[in-house]
């Protein structure tokens, strides 16, 4: 199916009812989506996609904008690897809907120009997450519901890939500048992305640990999307953590260190024996002053 692809002959498809199945979609126009069913395949080209009803399946969506609202469903195939990525320029969101986004395992670059879309990001995967069940509208994973060791990370380009300026960086296959968002199907833990749970990760959440301003995303420990860094978040790291017992860490709140020591401590065997070693190190943080007693421990 190809619409818009001269200029002005077939610029647009209202979908209101019915089914439409396209092996691939080329839309350069406008597709409307109000009810019924959508099977595009990979979807390419400059146009928009606006649904609020029904349901639209795809390989993946490389569209420049895409927005959702009253009871849409767009569900992304799974298992697509690179060749599954998403792109868009804009995603909106409707936060009063019930539509949900399925990304299942796949990965979506949103490339904006300006302002950053991560809090409508963030609120759309909270609303979804349902605290790990994964079954409320909002941006989703099928695959995450299905395997609760995962997750749908939510990061700067900028700050994963140290990006600034106009320079760009390959990520899953997709060229990405600066001002990009991007979400993965990823392991809870793995702060820095790089497909393990281990010490780097924690070192990132220890060093956000305490900040409740909202703000803060996947890269620096937010892993239940409430953009704080709490104890919450500490404990999903631990249910994930790979490498053995967390080593010492020097110079961390004392308050992160008891929070360390009982977020492991939650964790059935073999976990819970890593709270030895750090049950040791708390005792010898006995009578020191808090580094930030301004810092509360979070529950
Ligand atoms: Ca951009
Ligand atoms: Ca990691
Ligand atoms: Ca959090």
């Amino acid at each position: 199916m190809i619409l818009g692809a001269y200029k002005t002959a077939h610029p647009s498809y209202l979908l209101s009812n019915g089914t439409l199945t396209a092996t691939k979609t080329t839309n350069n126009g406008t597709i409307t989506q109000s009810s019924g069913t959508a099977s595009l395949g990979p979807v390419n080209g400059t146009g928009s996609i606006s649904i609020t009803g029904g349901q639209l399946s795809a390989n993946y969506l490389r569209q420049s904008s895409l927005s959702l609202g009253g009871t849409a469903q767009i569900v992304i195939t799974p298992g697509g690897g690179n060749a599954g990525v998403s792109r868009l320029a804009a995603l909106s969101f409707d936060p009063a809907s019930t539509a949900k986004f399925d990304l299942a395992d796949n990965a979506l670059v949103v490339d904006y120009s300006t302002t950053s879309p991560v809090p409508a990001i963030r609120s759309a995967l909270s609303s979804a997450y349902a605290n790990g069940a994964w079954t409320d509208p909002g941006i989703t994973s099928s695959s995450a519901a299905a395997n609760h060791s995962h997750g749908l990370s939510y990061v700067e380009a900028a700050e994963a890939l140290g990006l600034s300026g106009p320079s760009t960086a390959t990520w899953n296959g997709q060229t990405v500048d600066a001002t990009t968002v991007l979400v993965s199907y990823s392991l809870v833990g793995d702060a820095n992305l790089d497909s393990t749970v281990g010490f780097a990760d924690l070192v990132k959440l220890a060093q956000n640990y305490g900040r409740a301003d909202g703000s803060a995303d996947w890269f620096q420990g937010d892993f239940n999307y409430d953009g704080n860094i709490d104890f919450a978040d500490l404990v999903k790291l631990a249910q994930n953590y790979g490498a053995g017992a967390p080593p010492l860490m020097a110079g961390a709140l004392a308050n992160f260190q008891g929070d360390l020591a009982a977020a492991f401590s939650n964790l059935p065997e073999p976990f819970g024996m890593l709270l030895l070693p750090i049950a040791g190190f708390i005792l010898t943080q006995r009578g020191r002053a808090p580094l930030d007693s301004a810092r509360k421990r979070a529950s």
